[in-house]
């Protein structure tokens, strides 16, 4: 039900500055090794060798990243329905007071581009390439001592309580760099919390975890409510040689090894299927451990990596995690770095929002995937096991990957897919601190009603025949314009057009504001996964491989009862999507956010017609 357009008030306001600056991925010593899981030999910042005690390890040496506020993750703002937003991204990247060394990789021309994923936004503030390369700054994205102002205005679409979101993130989205500038460290948090059913205070609303602090400046804090960035890198081992499609951009790199670059960021922009990192990270830090009361808490979690797939469950263990090369691994296998062999499942998931929100009714899970891009919310109860024993103080509970990814393809064995019971990284830590009991005035339960959808026209299928359909697949020709959209490369310039349709048309990705339609998403080669983002409004998944999903949803994909802005296709899927184009007119961009795969041209541009 349309509320009525009201003024809203004045936004708060924010001042973002994206600044070179450095990062320390953990605090711990650390030992390289190589693909045989030996150790090998570290150098120091002038790339002159540098004795390693095989058993202390070594300091690792700050990353340079291009940071929001220069840290990574960036700042997380607390937004609000009805309480717009306006942050002003300036760009500082053309500053370097210490002096750091860039690298190579990272946007050559410091340009960036922030897009709020996935705001209800108007194009101006969308920070997308098809608004940003006709009419923002006419060029990929913000140059060094520009800025631009980004109003969120905090609103669901279409007025409607129904629409409502729950948890965004800003990122980069400078055309052909996003991967590297992501990758670099251009991420922030940006929950959004409703009034009237999710206050951020356990005593209101549906009662979700959280205790709320208001701010003297009109901001505020929620304590119980954590949201986790997975991000996974690759460290240089200053012996392999730089050598990259980019060559041109960054000649001081190309042809040859970086000896003073070993323990920093390590990147690559063109692994034809996608870049997976060997270390894994949340926010920030990698294999953390986090301090847990014994009570529910709402985690957040978000994966900024650029290409890969988590699949995660909630493990307990007698002897611990090993490190995979002690357990004789090697190659592949060595990605995560470390395993727990004894792990068994210990917790559920109690599953609240998806990227479109909190889901129409609570559900557990024992585990769940989390692609690119994607935003998966969950209570975790830390006060008692699944088997209903009491947690004690000191209790390790470890949130674990199980599923393997050796490359961005796909990956090769997952819960859904051939399960590997002896794959099982630890990524991050719980630790239970203190055995009293904290308030806990939070009420949630499996099947409680959370957040209605918005009705889907029982007509619908009547829509079927005259959809618009894109088929995304790898190109013949390779290179820059590998990943293509209906055997298109991103044109900036245009709006995309739709495969003939059972109709026999080819419409134009052009929609009337006010309109609604049913747009298909096809994966048109076999072996590759496709995290594909559409901005704007989110759409609800109705068909998933040619099966109406609306009452029951495919059970490799449960998501698809919630509303999301990002489908996740599995080899040879294809999805249709009922969206929805209100509130605003201009151009939009739909893409895979595998960010190897839109950085190389597996993007399209779409509009909203007066
Ligand atoms: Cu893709």
């Amino acid at each position: 039900m349309p509320a009525p357009v009201g003024p809203l008030p004045d936004p708060l306001v924010y001042k973002i500055d994206v600044l070179v600056a450095t990062h320390r991925f953990t605090s711990s010593n650390v030992l390289a090794i190589n693909a045989k899981g030996q150790s090998t030999g570290a150098f120091d910042v002038n790339g002159r060798p540098i004795r390693v005690d095989s058993v202390k390890g070594v300091p690792l040496p700050l990353s340079t990243i291009y940071g929001f506020n220069g840290t990574f993750p960036g700042p997380r703002i607390n937004a609000e329905y009805g309480k717009p937003v306006l942050v002003r991204f300036e760009n500082h990247l053309d500053e370097n007071p210490l002096n750091l060394d860039r690298q190579d990789f990272g946007t050559p021309d410091l340009s960036f581009l922030t897009h709020l994923h996935n705001g209800h936004t108007a194009p101006e503030s969308d920070g997308n390439p098809h608004y940003s390369m006709r009419f923002g700054p006419r060029h990929h994205g913000y140059r060094p001592g520009m800025f631009v102002d980004n109003l969120y205005l905090n609103w669901p679409a279409g007025g409607d309580d129904r629409e409502k979101q729950s948890f965004f993130w800003f990122h980069d989205h400078r055309m052909d760099h996003t991967g590297s500038n992501v990758y670099k460290g251009m991420v922030g948090l940006y929950p959004i919390y409703d009034p009237v059913l999710d206050p951020g205070d356990e005593n209101a609303g549906l009662h979700l975890p959280g205790v709320r602090r208001d701010n003297p400046d009109g901001s505020f804090d929620v304590d119980y409510d954590i949201p986790l960035a997975i991000y996974d890198c690759r460290l240089d081992d200053g012996v392999t040689v730089h050598h990259d499609f980019h060559d041109p951009e960054f000649p001081s790199a190309r042809g040859r090894t970086h000896p003073e670059w070993w323990g920093k960021t390590f990147f690559k922009h063109f692994p034809n299927h996608g870049f997976v990192g060997d270390i894994f990270t949340v926010n920030g830090t990698a294999y953390p451990t986090l301090k847990v009361k014994r009570r529910k808490y709402r985690l957040r979690f978000l994966d900024a990596s650029i290409a890969r797939i988590y699949e995660f469950k909630l493990m307990a263990s007698t002897q611990g995690p090993k490190a995979a090369k002690d357990l004789g691994l090697t190659g592949d296998d060595l990605e995560g770095q470390y395993r727990i062999p004894d792990g068994q499942q210990c917790m559920k998931f109690l599953q609240i929002a998806t990227d479109g929100g909190l889901v129409p009714l609570a559900f557990e899970r024992d585990s769940f995937e989390l692609w690119p891009a994607k935003r998966r919310e969950f209570v975790v109860d830390f006060s008692v096991y699944q088997d209903g024993s009491p947690t004690t103080s000191g209790d390790l509970i470890y949130l674990t990957d199980v599923m393997r990814m050796p490359n961005g393809r796909m990956w090769s064995n997952s819960t859904r897919f051939s399960a590997d019971p002896s794959y099982k990284v630890p990524v991050l830590r719980f630790e239970i601190d203190g055995n009293d009991r904290p308030p806990d005035r939070s009420d949630i339960a499996p099947g409680r009603q959370l957040r209605p959808l918005p009705l889907l026209p029982t007509n619908w299928k009547n829509m079927l025949d005259n959809r618009l359909i894109f088929e995304v697949k790898r190109g013949s020709i390779g290179g820059e314009v590998e990943w293509l959209i209906n055997g298109m490369s991103f044109d900036p310039a245009t709006a995309a057009t739709s495969l003939r349709n059972l109709a026999g048309n080819t419409p134009s990705a052009s929609q009337k504001k006010g309109s609604f339609n049913l747009w298909e998403i096809r994966n048109g080669g076999g072996g590759w996964v496709h995290p594909f983002h559409l901005h704007m409004e989110e759409h609800r998944t109705v068909m998933r491989n040619g099966k109406d999903v609306t009452v029951r949803p495919d059970p490799g994909h449960p998501d698809d009862i919630s509303r999301e802005d990002l489908t996740a296709l599995d080899p040879g899927e294809s999805v249709i999507l009922y969206r929805g184009f209100r509130d605003f007119v201009g151009p939009y961009v739909a893409h895979c956010h595998n960010l190897a795969h839109e950085d190389h041209a597996m993007m399209f541009g779409w509009e909203i017609a007066p």
